[in-house]
């Protein structure tokens, strides 16, 4: 039996360390796609797990009996994925929503959903916590004003898209936007002299990004002191309903948040509906060749992502 001296089992070591070592760091720089480039098998991108899109989601599995992993993420973890998966041409599917600015950046599609789990059109609700109106009605008055269209808060996506502070963004855009913004100020009767402190819940998907810093501009230039927070759905939910919170411009409603209204819609005050038209569902690049939720088992080896 030969036995090897000291040296040899530190470079022995020291190959294998390397080596894993290195795949690691090759995995990483792939943009996160830790199943490994070109691998079959389908899994969906998802994002925050107290999304109303996640639950979505895993009722779709059930439902169609997919035989695919729905991984947890954020926003801004599917965007990366997607960018990286179209860079490549590679089949990926993500849970998509309208509003969103992937939507103008990329070309793609929402898969048909026959059993109609995703629902349909929705609506995005301003929603305060209990007592707001009466203690604050210049605030309240704006709530119930504040409402846009696609453009509208595309705009605004499109500016955080491209980078920046969303704040900053909402600044300036509300400054350039002062048309719209005039049709959303309380009557001049309404107007405190006593202004206040208010907090803004919300989760940071893009679309609830934009129209928070929006209204918080808009209420900073009344005069008030506003604070943003950014929360799990469920504690936004919550923290309206225990008075943590003065109110969220991003409900969705009726499915997607649907659990939370049950939950904690007697002690909330659905203000108003700042957004029509709005939808979930499962997106996928125009280039992946099947349109149908139903034809994702059949086509399993095609999901390299
Ligand atoms: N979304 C965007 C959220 C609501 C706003 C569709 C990702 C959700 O699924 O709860």
């Amino acid at each position: 039996m030969v036995l090897k001296g000291k040296g040899f089992w530190v470079a022995v070591v020291a190959i294998v360390v390397l080596a894993f070592g290195l795949t690691g760091c090759a995995g990483d720089g792939d943009g996160g796609n830790d199943k490994g480039q070109g691998q079959a098998g389908a899994r969906i991108i998802g994002i925050d797990p107290g999304a109303g899109i996640m639950s979505a989601t895993e009722k779709a599995i059930e439902e169609y009996n997919l035989n695919v992993a729905l991984v947890e993420g954020s926003d801004a973890t599917m965007t990366a994925a997607l960018q990286d998966a179209i860079n490549r041409e590679e089949w990926i599917i993500v849970t998509g929503w309208s509003p969103h600015w992937k939507f103008s950046r990329w070309d793609l599609k929402y898969l048909e959903d026959p059993k109609g789990i995703f629902g349909g059109d929705e609506t995005i609700e301003t929603v305060a916590r209990l007592g707001l109106a009466e203690d604050m009605p210049e605030v309240y008055a704006l709530l119930e004003k504040f409402s846009w269209t696609d453009a509208e808060i595309g705009a605004v996506m499109a500016m955080n898209m491209e980078g920046g502070d969303p704040a900053e963004n909402a600044r300036i855009w509300v400054d350039e936007n002062q048309a719209l913004v005039q049709r959303w100020l309380p009557d001049e009767e309404l107007a405190s002299a006593e202004k206040g402190d208010v907090t803004i819940l919300y989760v940071e998907w893009e679309c609830a990004t934009a129209s928070t810093h929006v209204v918080k501009a808009v209420l900073e230039d009344l005069g008030y002191n506003v604070e943003v927070k950014s929360v799990a759905a469920a504690l936004m939910w919550q923290g309206l309903a225990q008075g943590d919170g003065d109110f969220c411009t991003t409900a969705w409603l009726p499915l997607t948040h649907g659990q939370y209204l049950e939950e904690f819609g007697d002690q909330v005050d659905i203000v108003n509906t700042n957004y029509e038209g709005a939808r979930i569902g499962l997106v996928v690049p125009s280039y992946v060749e099947i349109d149908s939720i139903e034809e994702i088992n059949d086509n399993m080896d095609k999901f390299t992502y």
